[in-house]
């Protein structure tokens, strides 16, 4: 099904009380857009959420699953990004152990109903998890294809009621200097910071992963919790959340902040919009043939492979101006 006859899905296939609700509030980006465009401001404000009630829910939930080549555990555990533990690939698995992670509090606050605190066990209470195998695709050029498990980060939401006023949400990491040796240096401004419109935190890909390869999520790749985004770069998975917080207005990101020409707030994964220093258009998976560390370049897909679950999010968009 094309995107353009999955936005005409009729209201009566809205199967989500939460979603139906704010569909009243929303005003499409579809007619938002070229009002924002036409003020010609970099500062403005982001387009507005598209009304995910617009688009077919299965069309929404296909895509959890790929067949492609999974990267190998033990790669996927000892190259990582976690600068909390330093720069270097290696650095979080060596290092990443020093965080403790049981017990780990959650604060949610903002504009909901239901500001408060969630902890490990209710969320394991709460929700069931499920494998989900996404393709990662980092703004460096390389990429992974992993088993996740987690829950959608929309079924946590939900339960602390946002309000109308809720557009976005902001994420943070914990910032533990003690347990966390890469704090000593100014990569980036701590605590890490992340932030999601509510219509890409509402998507049903959208995880909150605690677990990978049917096992607890090692630490260094962000334990105990931590959001995957498929569609978007690596870099907008923050790790190790302790604070969620729904805001009216976009919310600042850790890597927006260190270099807003290279790391836009969006940051969907687009092989026509070159990042300032390299392209974008090929990609090096990991996990190469006969235990090299990268495979042969791919093409890189528009929005990851993604593009017909999540193209409506950004219609009427111009994707260079919101990168
Ligand atoms: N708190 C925190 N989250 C983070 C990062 C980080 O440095 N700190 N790095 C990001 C980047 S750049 C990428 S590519 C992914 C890497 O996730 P992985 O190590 O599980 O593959 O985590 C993201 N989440
Ligand atoms: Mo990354």
């Amino acid at each position: 099904m094309s995107i353009r006859d999955a936005l005409k899905i009729p209201a009566a296939d809205i199967t989500d009380e939460w979603i139906y609700q704010q569909r009243r509030q929303f005003v499409s980006a579809l007619a938002l857009t070229p009002a924002i465009l036409a003020t010609g401001c970099s500062k403005a404000e982001p387009p507005g959420a598209v009304n995910l009630a617009a688009i077919s829910p299965s069309l929404l939930n296909s895509g959890f699953v790929t067949d492609e080549t999974r990267t190998l555990e033990r790669d996927a555990t000892t190259y990582n990004n976690f600068y909390e533990f330093g720069t270097n690939k290696g650095d979080p698995a060596k290092f990443a152990h020093r965080m403790t992670t049981s017990p780990w509090t959650i604060t949610v606050s903002g504009e909901c109903e239901n500001p408060g605190t969630i902890d490990m066990d209710d969320i394991a209470r709460k929700f069931r998890d499920q494998e989900r195998v996404y393709r990662m695709r980092c703004v460096e050029g390389w990429s992974m294809v992993i088993p996740w498990l987690g829950i959608p980060l929309g079924d946590l939401l939900k339960t602390f009621k946002p309000t109308s006023k809720a557009k976005y949400v902001a994420f943070e990491t914990l910032a533990d200097r003690n347990a966390m040796v890469g704090m000593r240096y100014p990569s980036i401004k701590w605590p890490y910071r992340e932030g999601l419109r509510i219509d890409e935190a509402m998507h049903p890909l959208t995880i909150l992963a605690n677990g990978m390869y049917g096992k607890k999520l090692p630490n260094q790749n962000g334990a105990p919790l931590r959001l995957i985004v498929p569609w978007k770069y690596g870099f907008k998975g923050i790790k190790s959340i302790v604070a969620i917080r729904f805001t009216e207005k976009a919310p600042t990101s850790s890597w927006n902040q260190l270099q807003p020409s290279e790391y836009g707030f969006f940051s969907n994964v687009n092989r026509n919009v070159d990042h300032p220093r390299w392209s974008q258009k090929s990609e090096r998976r990991i996990s190469g043939s006969e235990g090299k560390l990268f495979a042969d370049r791919i093409p890189t897909k528009m929005f990851n492979g993604y593009a017909d679950q999540v193209a409506a999010l950004y219609q009427g968009m111009d994707l260079r101006k919101w990168f």
